[in-house]
């Protein structure tokens, strides 16, 4: 199907969505939350995907919320219509999802980024909350998962002054989990995706929903619901497969992927 702002396509395994609004350099509007929400319930439905990435172009994964779009929003309006709740939708994705970043991630785009499973970033990348230079505050989840990723000091720095985070910054500040070379970027984040494709798809979302648990739950409850979820996959045949092909010392062919 055709979509307005994305670039949706399937690489083997992997769900590919490109932001595709050049002119604005990616701002997030009303039409790209549609569409992204469209893309990801078609990729969660999909047997045939195992990983989705998600990337803008060279110059900008996303350069925010689309500023034009919401200068002229009033609280009413925005109350009533919960304006930005709906985006929450792409960190419910239930399958890993990679940010691939190129360029500027700035606002809405370092938040949509975030809301992926794991950063991978071109050493071109720069990352910034700058919502305070115009007179807000992050409204997509920056004040609260940049803190926990990055942690206090970093987070008030970035989203009280305004300014960007190169990417070697934010590889050691734990943001991003690889840097590399600006044409390495897609095949770098391709990669990684297509390898957690290659394994049992419920292990693989089981290990997503285990890790993303962690940042809500106390430690004894995280602890309970990790040991549940990997009692349960003792119910798969891939279970059956993977430590069977270990002993045997052969391949796994994992079956529910
Ligand atoms: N919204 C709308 N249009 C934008 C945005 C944006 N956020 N960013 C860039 N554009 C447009 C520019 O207006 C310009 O369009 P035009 O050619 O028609 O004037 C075009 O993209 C190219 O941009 P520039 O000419 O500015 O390119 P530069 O290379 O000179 O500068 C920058 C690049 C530094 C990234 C600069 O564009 C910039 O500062 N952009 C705004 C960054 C920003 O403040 N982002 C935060 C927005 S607020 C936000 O995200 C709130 C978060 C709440 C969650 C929202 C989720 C949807």
């Amino acid at each position: 199907m055709g979509y307005e702002t994305l670039l949706v396509e399937t690489r083997g395994r992997v769900g590919l969505i490109t932001l595709n609004r050049p002119q604005a350099l990616n701002a997030l509007n009303a039409a790209v939350m549609r569409d992204l929400h469209e893309a990801l319930n078609a990729f969660d439905a999909d047997k045939g995907v195992g990983a989705i990435v998600l990337t803008g172009s060279e110059k900008a994964f996303a350069a925010g919320a689309d500023v034009k779009e919401m200068q002229a929003l009033d609280f009413v309006e925005g109350y009533l219509g919960d304006f930005l709740g709906g985006w929450e939708r792409v960190a419910d994705a239930r399958k890993p999802m990679i940010a691939a970043v190129s360029g500027y991630a700035l606002g809405g785009g370092c938040e949509l980024a975030m809301m992926c499973d794991l950063i991978i970033a071109s050493e071109t990348a720069k990352f910034g909350q700058p919502e305070i230079t115009l007179g807000v505050i992050p409204g997509m989840g920056g004040s609260q998962r940049l803190t926990r990723a990055i942690g206090k000091a970093k987070a008030m720095d970035l989203i009280l002054t305004g300014r960007m985070m190169d990417a070697a910054e934010a590889e050691r500040s734990g943001l991003v989990s690889r840097v590399v070379a600006p044409d390495r970027l897609l095949e770098e984040a391709l990669g990684a995706a297509e390898k957690i494709a290659s394994f049992s798809l419920p292990a693989a979302m089981m290990a997503k929903e285990a890790v993303s648990r962690s940042l809500e739950l106390t430690l004894a409850e995280g602890l309970r619901f990790e040991r549940r979820l990997f009692q349960s996959l003792f119910a798969t045949e891939d279970q059956k497969e993977g430590m069977g092909a270990f002993v045997a010392k052969r391949k796994a062919e994992f079956k529910n992927k």
